[in-house]
């Protein structure tokens, strides 16, 4: 069984109530039938689950996860991870001012936390990429983060052709949160040329920063533009698993609901308010309080749940495909820099893995261009 399910029984902190910035529209549909269950209790983020995902082994260890968040500055990136893993990595904020902004560069922060929740640990380790789009040009501000990533996949590469393979510790970006603005109508360029530039290298999971600023239909809108800008652009973003067959259908509902919520638009935030004698994260207007953790304000925990689901797909995207593709990439420019060298049976083996791969990638694309007719 590859998911954990048991978390879908529960009513966990499904609460109802109405939109109080939202609900002057949109009613006249009153549109899925289904409310989206978070399948954890509150004050948990869900990664015990993650047992029933893997091996037993690594839960001794621990898992290893690495999240990148990238956007402009202000979007929310930092309270919205703060929120997601309920715990304060960034506790100070510096606001750069107008003269650093000028020659802002993109800065590559990476810090690591270990959580554990009911025995299971879990080593996070979240990159932040402070700077990005801020510098009134923009400019070169994705080449440091394809670097970044390549230098993971460097790394690992080195480690897994060393000696001491079985402790590697895994550093490669498994996923990227891209914020966009919700006041931007859509993708802006250079959203679009990121996403172009990076979606072979890593799992893009697009996400609007700071929904709490729009209205029901404006969120129904800027997400269907924005899906119809990724598939202008040939955009590959992440693509959740389909269900098997047999999955119950509460999760096969589910699993729906996180594809069809997909670019997730969130509201984060590290305040505790007081809602119908709960203590719950949101963000207090002068006419109602927006929950970060109500399906119906936004899509905070579909996001969670996306992630603590498809965290083994994720790992296993980035170690089959993205990283497959950067070394494939190495491989293929190491032979021909050494023409005729094929005395080396390492190499021998490492060439018919790459000719394998090529062949996936070529079904995988006569697959994308056949669904795309
Ligand atoms: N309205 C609204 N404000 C937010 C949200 N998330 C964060 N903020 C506020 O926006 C500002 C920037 O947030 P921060 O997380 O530091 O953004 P970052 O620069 O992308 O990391 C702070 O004042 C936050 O309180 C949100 O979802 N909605
Ligand atoms: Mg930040």
């Amino acid at each position: 069984m590859p998911y954990n399910r048991n978390g879908y029984e529960s009513t966990g902190s499904s609460l109802t109530g109405s939109h109080c910035s939202n609900s002057d529209e949109d009613l006249s549909n009153p549109a899925v039938s289904y409310k989206f269950v978070n399948p954890e209790t509150p004050g948990y983020v869900g990664f015990a689950n993650l047992p029933n995902q893997v091996h037993r082994k690594s839960v001794k260890r621990g898992f290893e996860f690495t999240l990148m968040v990238v956007g402009e500055s202000g979007l929310g990136k930092s309270t919205l991870i703060n929120s997601l893993f309920l715990t304060d990595l960034y506790p100070e904020r510096h606001i750069p001012d107008a003269s650093e902004k000028i020659e802002q560069t993109v800065k590559i922060e990476a810090s690591t936390v270990e959580i554990e929740e009911r025995g299971v640990k879990l080593r996070l380790t979240v990159v932040d990429t402070p700077g990005f789009a801020d510098s009134i040009t923009s400019q070169n501000c994705i080449e440091p983060i394809i670097e970044y990533i390549d230098q993971q996949y460097e790394r690992y590469l080195q480690d897994e052709s060393g000696l001491n393979r079985r402790h590697i510790l895994d550093n490669r970006v498994h996923c990227c949160f891209y914020f966009i603005s919700p006041s931007g109508h859509g993708l802006r360029p250079l959203d679009v040329e990121f996403m172009k530039k990076l979606h072979h290298k890593v799992n893009i999971v697009p996400v609007i920063g700071k929904a709490d600023m729009l209205t029901m239909t404006e969120v129904k809108k800027i997400k269907r533009k924005i899906l119809d800008q990724v598939d202008e652009a040939g955009i590959q973003i992440y693509r959740m698993p389909d269900c098997d067959a047999d999955e119950d259908e509460d999760f096969k509902e589910q699993n729906k609901q996180l594809k069809e919520a997909v670019p997730f638009a969130v509201v984060g935030s590290t305040q505790l308010l007081e809602v119908r004698g709960k203590k719950v994260r949101g963000r207090l207007y002068p006419w109602g309080v927006v929950e970060v953790e109500n399906p119906e304000h936004c899509d905070f925990i579909k996001l969670r749940t996306m992630l603590i689901t498809h965290m083994q797909d994720l790992q296993e995207v980035t170690h089959d495909l993205h990283y497959e593709n950067f070394r494939a990439d190495k491989l293929a420019k190491a032979g021909k820099a050494t023409p005729g060298g094929g005395k080396d049976k390492l190499l021998a083996d490492k060439e018919v893995e790459l000719r394998k791969m090529q062949d996936m990638l070529a079904k995988m694309q006569a697959q994308i261009a056949s669904q795309s007719k």
